[in-house]
């Protein structure tokens, strides 16, 4: 086993717990390992199966975590303790729950059902309390270290908690993930003393034993990042047989022995167990083996430290008394320990028979009466579950008061304004409130001063967990650094921007605190962090991001920045919304809007239209467009009516009649230019010249394409549900008075809003970025792309043509 470089010492004093609870705590072991085995071949072997689909679910992957989680939830850990554990032992955390009596027995038979226990533990589905989701695998390994991080801000500003440990069960596989390596690599993460990640060493992925010397490397690149790293390697036979004398040829080859020949030992019977063991091995190992029988060796050879409670809570002792930086445990385990496909290369979704079920039935002293209980009341066990659920148990969170935000900071922008100028200015008019400003955080990786956070920065400074010295006297920009400071800068990562993000999204949940969390991203690199940000969503975040710049509008930034499909994105993803609005005031009443949501302070007067929306997603530019239609549109409408539209997603910026009023033309053809955020000068520049050319042509401006799309899905789906005819959507209806053709016009995908023509029922021309941009500016990459009035007009035409 090449991958076994170092190791607990042998002389290392052991953290021997009495015997009584030992036992006890292996008797439960072995319950946590029969129950979460036997939860899998339910699903599979017993349950109605009405689709013909495999259930499901990891055996292997589980077995090999037993022993670790039951040393955290039944030994180490405590109720202020957050944990997040490897996507496919979830079978064993509900194990544990309910063995503590946190879950109801009914569940044990719903592994995998819709209602019942998600396949992969989820802090939004599972019926008990999950702290960190996880699935993809990575993101639930480094999200403690992102809490931790979030702890490490709430206790600078509003007090310290009681002290809480950050724990990650991970998979060694998962440490191929890159976004580990960016995780660690940020100085945002650095020195957080409360964070433990524990990497169920087994050696195997989902293919394959992972080839190759990883421990050094990875040894290496955690202490580069200024971990401590801790292995435990043996368990306490090997421990014992590496103490007589005469072992060192056995030892050295124990440690030498390369992970693929190593991990055959496990499908061999133990004579030929032996000899394969003992193929490449150094003189002398062979004659010390032969004082041992053939299944005494076996069960020498892979007895594991990873499978050793009194082992793994030593070190996890020990990494409680490192304080001023990160620990990680690497605990070598057996994929399928004390199963029949333990070490199997090929064991990731087997699972055992219907005869071997039976026997470890048996094996662990049930029956198939009483297989689903818990322990015997009066046993050391239950005793044991008992005091653990109390220890456990959660306090309960306090009672916050909301706070109150307004519906306007009174930012309109005037002339000419750019969304992200405004975005800037409406962010620092909020943190003037001092009843805001302490929730307010704000976070982005290395793009704070070109995506305009520099305002809020100036006011609230950056957090660092020390003050420290400022070396430049910029007088423009103020980076000063400590503990009050409300920015958190990271470096250029935008997974850890969504990772981070999706943390301070949950802090009620996790920390008892709520923030208004705020990150800005240029927009193209939003899918940079694409699975970060499904993820925190996902996880039930709850936060407000803005990509700017976005789109081709970025013109000379060229093709490699220029954002096409985010907007698609930001529509389709759940619980986010895709708001892209053209004007100063439209941004600040959906910005303060916004803010109000994810602080929980609903305002009375916005509409009701948005259930489950968890994530803002602002997409501005950096083009000044001319303010005053805007305030035309204001005139005509009155502010509350302008106010509750904008909100809801769309209104109409001019009513096309009155462009032509002079010609008094009301049978003229009628069309509708619907546009989106920075091309809304070249929308009322067609308006014009069709109003020239006698046609009627309304132009509606959509500020939220996410929630005008969620307004008309949510009538459909009413519609289907109930049997009836789907009414036209409420948000829709004031605005699209007449049912005429439609052009959309978007900097972005021409698809993010080609669906108006279907929800409207009227033909549709959609016009937008279907091809990759390039260097220019803004007139002419608009020509390139088919975005100047003159096709946005014959856009227009064509879509009078369709209708006729
Ligand atoms: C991002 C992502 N890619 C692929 C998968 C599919 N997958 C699930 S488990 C797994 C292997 C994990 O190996 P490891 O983390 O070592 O856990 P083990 O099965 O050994 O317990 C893979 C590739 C996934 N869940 N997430
Ligand atoms: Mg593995």
């Amino acid at each position: 086993m090449s991958d076994i470089a170092g190791g607990l010492s042998l002389n290392k004093k052991m953290h021997a717990l009495p015997l009584d609870e030992r036992k006890s705590l292996e008797r439960i072991q072995d319950r946590v390992l029969w129950l979460s085995t036997r939860m899998i071949d339910h699903a599979n072997r017993e349950r109605e199966n009405l689709d013909g689909l495999k259930v499901g679910g990891h055996q292997a992957s589980s077995a090999s975590m037993v022993s670790l989680m039951t040393a955290l939830y039944f030994n180490y850990l405590d109720s202020e303790d957050r944990v997040s554990v490897k996507p496919h032992a979830s079978p064993v955390f509900h194990a544990i729950q309910y063995l503590l009596g946190n879950l109801d027995k009914k569940y044990l038979t719903q592994l995998r059902t819709a209602g019942g226990l998600q396949s992969y533990p989820s802090r939004t589905k599972d019926p008990d309390i999950v702290d960190f989701s996880t699935g993809s695998v990575g993101l639930g390994a480094v999200a403690p270290l992102f809490a931790a991080a979030t702890r490490r801000y709430i206790d600078a500003h509003f007090g310290a908690r009681p002290h809480s440990r950050f724990v990650a069960i991970i998979g060694d596989a998962e440490l191929d993930e890159g976004n580990i390596w960016e995780a660690l690599a940020d100085p945002a993460t650095d020195g957080l003393g409360n964070v433990m990640w524990i990497v169920d060493f087994n050696r195997q992925s989902l293919d394959r034993v992972i080839p190759g010397i990883r421990i050094a490397q990875w040894r290496a690149q955690f202490e580069a990042a200024g971990w401590h790293v801790r292995e435990i390697k043996y368990g306490s036979r090997l421990e014992e047989a590496f103490a007589k004398s005469g072992s060192e040829p056995f030892k050295k080859w124990f440690d030498d022995i390369p992970n693929e020949q190593y991990q055959s030992l496990f499908g061999l019977i133990p004579s030929e167990a032996r000899v394969r063991f003992l193929e490449g091995a150094p003189v002398g190992a062979a004659e010390f083996l032969a004082n041992y029988e053939d299944q005494e060796l076996f069960e020498i050879l892979t007895d594991l430290g990873g499978h050793n409670v009194d082992s793994l809570l030593e070190a996890f002792a020990e990494c409680d008394s490192v304080t001023d930086r990160p620990s990680v445990v690497f605990a070598y385990t057996i994929k399928g320990w004390h199963l029949p496909i333990a070490g199997d290369p090929r064991n990731h979704s087997a699972q055992i028979s219907e005869s071997q079920i039976n026997d470890l039935r048996s094996r662990v002293g049930l029956t198939s009466a009483n297989e689903w209980e818990r322990f015997e009341p009066g046993s050391a066990e239950d005793a044991l579950c008992q005091a653990r659920r109390v220890a456990l148990a959660r306090p309960e969170p306090a009672v916050e008061e909301k706070i109150a935000i307004p519906i306007t900071t009174g930012v309109k922008g005037a002339g000419k304004s750019s969304t992200q100028e405004i975005f800037g200015r409406v962010l620092s008019e909020i943190s003037r409130d001092e009843k805001i400003r302490p929730y307010l955080v704000t976070t982005a990786p290395d793009v704070a001063t070109s995506t305009n956070l520099g305002g809020f920065i100036n006011r609230a400074g950056v957090f660092h967990p020390e003050q420290r010295r400022r070396w430049n006297e910029d007088p423009i920009l103020k980076w000063a650094e400590g503990p009050s400071g409300q920015h958190i800068e990271l470096g250029i990562s935008e997974m850890n921007l969504f990772s981070l993000l999706g943390q301070l999204g949950i802090s009620k949940d996790l920390h008892d605190q709520s923030l208004i969390p705020i990150g800005t991203v240029y927009d193209p690199f939003v899918l940079r962090g694409l699975d970060a940000f499904i993820y925190s969503v996902y996880s039930g975040a709850k936060f407000i991001v803005t990509g700017t710049p976005s789109g081709i509008t970025l013109a000379p930034e060229g093709g490699a920045h220029q954002s096409t499909i985010t907007p698609s994105v930001g529509i389709e993803l759940p619980g986010v919304v895709l708001i892209e609005p053209a004007y100063g005031q439209a941004l600040d009443w959906l910005f303060c809007d916004a803010v109000a949501h994810v602080a929980g302070s609903k305002i009375d007067t916005t509409p009701d239209l948005r259930p489950n929306e968890l994530a803002f997603y602002f997409r501005l530019t950096t083009r000044s467009i001319d303010q005053s239609p805007f305030a035309n549109a204001r005139e005509r409408l009155g502010e509350a009516t302008l106010r509750s539209q904008v909100l809801a997603g769309a209104y109409r910026l001019v009513d096309g009649r009155v462009a032509l009023a002079k010609s008094e033309d009301f049978h003229a053809p009628t069309v509708h230019l619907v546009g989106c955020g920075a091309v809304m000068p070249e929308v009322l520049e067609a308006a014009a010249e069709l109003a020239n050319e006698g046609v009627i042509a309304h132009v509606v401006d959509v500020t939220s394409p996410g929630r005008l799309y969620g307004s008309w899905q949510r009538t459909l789906k009413q519609g289907i549900r109930t049997a009836n005819t789907p009414s036209f959507p409420g948000a829709m209806r004031p605005i699209f008075t007449e049912r005429a053709p439609i052009v959309s016009i978007h900097d972005g995908s021409s698809h993010a809003l080609a669906w108006l023509g279907s929800a409207l029922g009227a033909p549709q021309v959609a016009m937008g970025v279907d091809s990759f941009g390039q260097s220019g500016n803004i007139p002419d990459l608009y020509k390139i792309h088919d975005l100047d009035s003159g096709s946005i007009v014959n856009g227009a035409l064509a879509a009078l043509s369709l209708n006729s």
